[in-house]
């Protein structure tokens, strides 16, 4: 199916509901065809990274120019990238959007050197992406440094990449809603209505991302945004990455090493809520935590230098009443299991999904946790394989929603069946030999 979903440079999440290139997909799905094809996963991160703009932001889709406009919406020419993001830098030769997606690639891009080393020199892989990379870290860091504590905020539910979690609710309530009539959503055509966002929530989206673009993408002045610990938390995982990249290219990664352990405790300070167990997301224009339960919340884990005692809380917090691992459910739900808003078929309010399971998988790992990795990856390739490589799938009952032969599906889960000899996931951040 990864087969059936290459288009010869990239990679579409699915045939029918996501036509176009993506930017955290792309991430996770080189992260697999590292093990079936270096050259590919090569291929993937670059094309992705020719698309960025000159200010150093990754859009969140590059358009396939050959697919029908009505195929996806928001289109490209809602976006307008090459008009309204032009003050930005935006490319001349692709059309994109012109919001973000995490920052997956540079731990993507450290993996899948790690695979072919060899070839990866030989092309001068890391050489090319490092720059690119290191522009990408800074946009973040500083332009989107909104709430002026350090961290990146997201400005679009989008582009933290849980669409319609609750954790937006809140913050969401304050937009007003573009009229339904105003655009025509192609989601419907391909998934189930139950399985998706609603007309209200996407009337949020437009009005959002119209806004945004129509202040040529600048950023700071929107109505929505947020610290959202996912985000931050493979930002930080990236910046590791980023100074092993360093290393190998021959300079010093230890400003790196140094800014991403800062970054762990601004994060542990701003977002983490010693009542709950679990980080939650900061609503920088209301003020305050948001108080729900999300995955988003559990998958700082990943990172390497996080105190003990936070990572020995989190790892309970999965198996709590509240996310089920191990008792009601194999895979982690996106949502808490007791929240008011959880519906177990709806997107990212309930199913379980497979990217973010993988990352706990690897947090787990990350911190000697073998044993709970080892059932989480069994579970993942199970339910991959059972439900035909699902998009998402219901927490309990492992059914598939939304799209089958999902690209991430597949791809995570052939790096679940290549790794499961890993020692610790950490090596690849911090040292180590294996690719
Ligand atoms: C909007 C492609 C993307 C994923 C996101 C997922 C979904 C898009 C949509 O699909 O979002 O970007 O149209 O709903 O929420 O995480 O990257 O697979």
């Amino acid at each position: 199916m990864l087969e059936d979903n290459w288009t010869g440079t990239s990679t579409v999440p699915s045939r029918s509901l996501y036509p176009h290139q993506w930017s955290w997909d792309s991430a996770f799905i080189a992260i697999g065809l590292r093990h079936l094809s270096p050259l590919r996963a090569q291929t993937e991160l670059e094309t992705l990274l020719a698309a960025q703009w000159e200010d150093g932001r990754v859009p969140h889709i590059v358009f396939n120019p050959s697919v029908p406009l009505d195929a996806y919406f928001p289109s490209p020419d809602f976006w307008r990238s090459s008009t309204a993001g032009r003050a930005a830098g935006a490319p001349r030769t692709v059309q994109t959007s012109g919001i973000v997606q995490p920052p997956v690639h540079a731990l993507a891009a450290w993996l899948v050197h790690r695979a072919d080393p060899g070839l990866s020199r030989a092309r001068g892989f890391l050489t090319r992406m490092y720059p690119r990379l290191a522009a990408w870290h800074r946009y973040l860091l500083h332009r989107r440094d909104l709430g002026g504590a350090g961290l990146a905020s997201v400005v679009h539910p989008w582009e933290q990449g849980m669409d319609n979690s609750p954790c937006w609710d809140a913050p969401l309530a304050r937009v007003t809603p573009a009229p339904a009539r105003s655009f025509r959503r192609a989601d419907l055509d391909h998934g189930a209505a139950e399985d998706r966002p609603t007309d209200l929530d996407y009337g949020r989206y437009v009005r959002l991302a119209a806004d945004y673009r129509d202040g040529g993408y600048a950023d700071g002045a929107g109505d929505f945004a947020v610290e959202d610990p996912s985000f931050n938390a493979l930002l930080i995982a990236s910046e590791h990455a980023l100074a092993r990249i360093a290393e190998e290219l021959g300079a010093s990664g230890t400003a790196r090493q140094a800014r991403a352990r800062r970054l762990t405790a601004t994060l542990t300070d701003r977002l983490w809520d010693p009542a709950r167990d679990m980080f939650l997301c900061r609503d920088v224009r209301g003020g305050g935590l948001v108080a729900e339960r999300a995955v988003s919340g559990l998958i700082p884990l990943l990172l390497p230098d996080l105190p003990r005692d936070i990572a020995t809380r989190l790892v309970r917090t999965t198996e709590s009443a509240h996310f089920g691992l191990g008792t009601s459910t194999r895979l982690v739900p996106s949502y808490d299991l007791l929240g008011e808003a959880f519906d177990p078929h709806r997107y990212w309010r309930g199913p379980a999904w497979f990217n973010t399971n993988w990352l706990l998988e690897r947090g787990l790992r990350t911190h000697g946790e073998h044993r709970r990795a080892d059932a989480l990856r069994q579970a993942a390739l199970d339910i991959a394989h059972s439900s035909d490589f699902a998009e998402y799938v219901d927490p309990y009952t492992g059914e598939a929603c939304g799209a089958t032969c999902f690209s991430w599906t597949a791809a995570l889960s052939l790096d679940l069946l290549h790794c499961h000899t890993e020692p610790t996931a950490v090596r690849e951040l911090k040292g180590g030999n294996r690719g």
